[in-house]
């Protein structure tokens, strides 16, 4: 071994430090020029059987291959570790970061509940626009022109005999204009009064209105109806109540309570010590109703009814002011996931 020879080794030692692509390679290349039975310690073993005046130099060439070797070893190593650094901009073993998704509104979660309630005995959706006909809102469902929820301190009158919807029924109206019976609807929508606002009033509410017209639809199918839906809706266990009503679209008409859900009828403060909370209005379709769509009320019979949306989300989660429900408060919104 002579200086040239070291100094050779020492340049491919260095080139190959310089071209380690990796951390395993590099200490690939530190064992063979670096380890214990690599490069550096032959060439130590070989400096003791050297000629005497040889050996200085040797040994200053031998301690250079160190030194440089080791040098471009750590140096490509530190090379290696900012590339690493300097990699993807992600870390994927990080865990995700969480994005709120969201919570139904109430509002909402009992359309979508009455919906899918209805949906599995026979009732689709249907909908229409808010703004609507004085005919459709008002004659259509044999509410004469004197009635007093046409004051123009109830509804809200457009131009040209148009109004906001005082309730869905006009919806379904413009079904029966459409289709020939049998006829089974839900109708949820936005509805308008011309009511100060409260704790239980609101200028804008929902409605969900249903229809059955068939061949023979019976009150004991509006019944059974309104009980399969109100138990769906409330609890198993709650019983129904039917009292007699006027409505001008329905005969007869009936005003329909389930027993307290919280009190189970005993009387509590959310049935007014009761023990009945009031939950729909419902009644045989009024025969004039059908001339008016052109059906032929000696043909068929149906049921209608309707139901404020705020009203069964108040009572069901035991909301005390329906302002809680326009005021976008995340807070309360929160509460139902
Ligand atoms: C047609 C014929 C009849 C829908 C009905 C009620 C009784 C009723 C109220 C409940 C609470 C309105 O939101 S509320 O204030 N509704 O009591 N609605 S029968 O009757 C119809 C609908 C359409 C063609």
């Amino acid at each position: 071994m002579d200086e040239n020879k070291i100094e050779s080794l020492k340049q491919e030692a260095l080139a190959a430090a310089a071209a380690a692509s990796n951390a395993d390679e590099l200490e690939q290349v530190r064992i063979r020029y670096l380890g214990r039975n690599g490069v550096l310690p032959a060439m130590m073993k070989g400096l003791k059987d050297a000629p005497p005046e040889a050996r200085a130099g040797l040994g200053r060439a031998a301690n250079d291959f160190k030194v440089s070797v080791q040098a471009a070893v750590e140096d490509r190593k530190s090379g290696l570790t900012s590339a690493r650094q300097a990699g993807p901009a992600f870390d994927l073993s990080l865990p995700g970061r969480w994005r709120g998704v969201g919570s139904m509104h109430p509002i909402s979660k009992v359309i979508e509940d009455a919906t899918r309630i209805f949906g599995r005995i026979g009732f689709t959706v249907a909908e229409g626009p808010d703004i609507e006909t004085a005919y459709r809102n008002f004659e259509a469902l044999n509410t004469p022109a004197h009635h007093p929820s046409l004051d123009p301190g109830d509804t809200f009158w457009l131009e040209d005999g148009m109004l906001l919807r005082t309730q869905t029924s006009p919806v379904q109206i413009r079904v029966m204009e459409r289709r020939k019976p049998p006829v089974r609807v839900i109708t949820p929508g936005r509805c308008y009064r011309r009511d100060t606002t409260d704790a239980t009033h609101s200028a804008n509410f929902h409605q969900i209105e249903g229809l059955y017209v068939d061949a023979a639809v019976s009150l004991g199918d509006l019944k059974g109806t309104l009980e399969y839906f109100i138990r769906e809706m409330m609890g198993a266990g709650v019983r129904i109540r039917f009292r007699p009503h006027f409505f001008p679209f329905t005969e007869p008409s009936v005003e329909c309570d389930f027993s307290c859900h919280v009190c189970a009828g005993n009387g509590c403060r959310v049935c007014k010590n009761s023990g009945w909370i009031e939950i729909a209005g419902a009644g045989m379709v009024d025969p004039r109703v059908f001339r008016k769509v052109g059906y032929d009320p000696e043909a068929v019979t149906g049921f209608a009814f309707g139901m404020g949306v705020e009203r069964i989300a108040m009572v069901k989660y035991g909301i005390q002011d329906i302002r809680m429900l326009y005021a976008n408060d995340l807070r309360f919104l929160e509460q139902f996931r």
